[in-house]
């Protein structure tokens, strides 16, 4: 793809998830439809279809040979990353957008031939944009984010939901209680696309979860990668963009750290 393409999918990426964002802050207060999916803590509202299903359609008719893998049924079955495939989750933290009207974000990401080249996450009622062109530079509302700074693991904040407290916990929690004692401070944000972002910012320092799939973090990969950052599974392999698995993303000085001496799947 050259140059001129490349950035005209820039654009029309970002002019589809402001608009999407638009939409749903325009309705922020309107009575939700909301339904579960595979447990009753796992919801899905009529806006996340409805924001799928736009973006889908905009992508359908202006680049109909592009292909989709999204979250809430709109896309296509795809078996490889051959050609563009889209990669988008039209809100990620659905249980914020239910239970707090905000904490939540559009998350697309665009791989080319395998390779993240365009990542776009926006806090919808932040109004907080963050791109990335791979190789151009990373950026939060129009601000270059600098590469990540050297961090020690005593001095870090990292990004846990409560997997590692739970019955069927796929880690080791006692490494899990001497990786909590040993840092600064933990959090737990709810949108896995924040969480990336944060990571990407430098205001988290690693984000560390066991079930993700390809839609909560294809921009964010891009995006972290682009400060110098690193995401791989939870116990330091490559990341597949087509399933669910474990996920570290992290800045590059807690990462073999965190990795060796914490994180012991089972
Ligand atoms: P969602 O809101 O798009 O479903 C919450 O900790 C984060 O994990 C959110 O990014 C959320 O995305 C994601 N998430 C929630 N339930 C999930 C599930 N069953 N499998 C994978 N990711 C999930
Ligand atoms: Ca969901
Ligand atoms: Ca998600
Ligand atoms: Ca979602």
């Amino acid at each position: 793809m050259d140059e001129t393409n490349r950035q005209q999918l820039y654009d029309h990426a970002k002019k589809w998830v402001l608009e999407a964002g638009y939409h749903i802050k325009d309705r922020i207060d309107d009575p939700l439809s909301i339904d579960t999916k595979e447990n009753p803590n796992d919801l899905v509202t009529e806006m996340d279809r409805h924001t799928e299903k736009v973006i889908a359609e905009k992508i359908a008719t202006t680049y109909p040979d592009h292909k989709l893998l999204s979250e809430e049924g709109f896309g296509h079955d795809i078996s490889d990353l051959a050609g563009v495939v889209w990669i988008v989750d039209p809100i990620d933290g659905t249980m914020n957008f239910v239970h707090q009207k905000r904490n939540f974000a559009i998350s697309v990401g665009i791989f080319i031939d395998g390779v993240g080249e365009i990542g776009l996450i926006y806090n919808v009622m932040e109004d907080t944009l963050y791109n990335v062109q791979r190789g151009k530079g990373a950026f939060k509302n129009g601000e270059k984010l600098p590469n990540l700074e050297d961090r020690k693991l005593e001095e870090a904040i990292i990004g846990l939901n409560n997997f590692w407290t739970s019955e069927n916990r796929k880690v080791d929690e006692k490494k899990m209680q001497k990786l909590v004692r040993k840092v600064r401070g933990t959090r737990s944000y709810g949108s896995a696309a924040l969480e990336f972002a944060f990571v990407a910012e430098g205001i988290v320092d690693a984000y560390l979860t066991m079930n993700l799939a390809p839609w909560d973090i294809a921009a964010g990969v891009i995006l972290v990668n682009e400060v110098g950052g690193i995401t791989t599974t939870a116990d330091g392999k490559e990341l597949d963009m087509l399933n669910k698995s474990t996920v570290l993303t992290c800045n590059p000085s807690l990462y073999h750290q965190i990795v060796n001496e914490y994180v012991d799947l089972k």
